[in-house]
């Protein structure tokens, strides 16, 4: 009974982490077709807007510097329609220094504790004082968007060359955040089972945001294999057979079979290291064991 309930909470917290709204989205946009289709209704839209001199709603400022100059746009969204994720977005240090900073002084949250906790409150292997392990600490994490009034996180959302790539790979000018998160993965040796409990994506699953959206990710501290790496399969936001459509997550060896093994890409690097994916593709963290990762991550929609 008690192996039940816990599938059970393991399934709830899975649906609730992936599904944003649930509606005809949650098909629909499981169908690269629709996405596609979607983005085509939305360009017109906008162009429409653009003909009667109204500009798209849209909750970005492009600034006028950008941290990514160095980034070919153009090249960066062929290589997004192509594999799926895009590398090379990396952050200076200072501006790494400052979210990090900031994750130290918000409260953070888990979706098994009531009471906010401080990161300097986290002791070796995740423990809270009172004796809890938490694999995951979440900024705002009721109200993510708040980050948005902290410079060193909007300046991220709304570089030129970040939203240039986002709306070449959309087609249409992205209208908001689905998601923004800056979140803490505990080193705690905790079960597989407990860390997904926990919400800690690390099964490979596809996301669903709305009809069409991408994801942009940023590790705050160094991260390898060890320390929580994002995993992901080049191409495979493409030709999901329909078993694939319909369930969360898959099994690595099915993924490998159906994608090829050369096509598993793990993305390590030092703290600053930035990728834009489409997360559609199927992708997961792994389990931190030699140090805690800290990642700020955007979804475009
Ligand atoms: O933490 C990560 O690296 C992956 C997170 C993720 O895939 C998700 O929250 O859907
Ligand atoms: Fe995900």
């Amino acid at each position: 009974m008690r192996e039940h309930s816990k599938k059970l909470s393991i399934l709830l917290n899975t649906i609730h982490r992936r599904v944003f709204r649930i509606g005809p989205m949650f098909v629909l946009a499981r169908f690269r077709s629709c996405r596609v289709s979607y983005s085509y209704l939305q360009r017109v839209r906008q162009s429409a807007d653009r003909r009667r001199h109204q500009t798209p709603q849209s909750m970005f400022q492009p600034l006028s510097e950008s941290f990514f100059e160095a980034i070919d746009a153009d090249r960066s969204v062929e290589e997004l329609r192509k594999d799926g994720i895009s590398l090379h977005f990396d952050l200076p240090p200072a501006l790494v220094n400052e979210i990090y900073n900031l994750a130290c002084s918000l409260p953070l949250q888990n979706s098994v504790r009531s009471r906010p906790f401080f990161k300097s409150e986290v002791t070796e292997g995740g423990r809270l004082p009172d004796g809890q392990l938490v694999s995951l600490g979440t900024a705002y994490k009721s109200r993510k968007l708040q980050l948005l009034n902290h410079e060193c996180v909007s300046r991220v959302v709304n570089d030129p060359v970040l939203l240039k790539v986002v709306s070449g790979y959309l087609g249409y000018w992205p209208k908001r955040l689905s998601d923004l998160e800056l979140y803490w993965s505990y080193a705690t040796g905790l079960s597989v089972e407990e860390q997904m409990r926990q919400g800690n994506a690390i099964d490979y699953h596809f996301d669903l945001h709305g009809y069409n959206f991408v994801m942009a990710a940023f590790y705050i501290t160094d991260t390898d294999r060890t320390s929580g790496a994002h995993v992901m399969f080049k191409n495979s936001h493409k030709k999901k057979t329909l078993p694939m459509l319909f369930s969360y997550s898959q099994p690595a060896d099915v993924l490998r079979r159906q994608y090829g093994s050369e096509n598993e890409t793990i993305i390590e690097g030092k703290a600053g290291t930035g990728f834009v994916m489409d997360n559609s593709t199927y992708h997961r963290a792994t389990t931190p064991e030699s140090a805690d990762r800290l990642l700020l991550r955007l979804v475009y929609t």
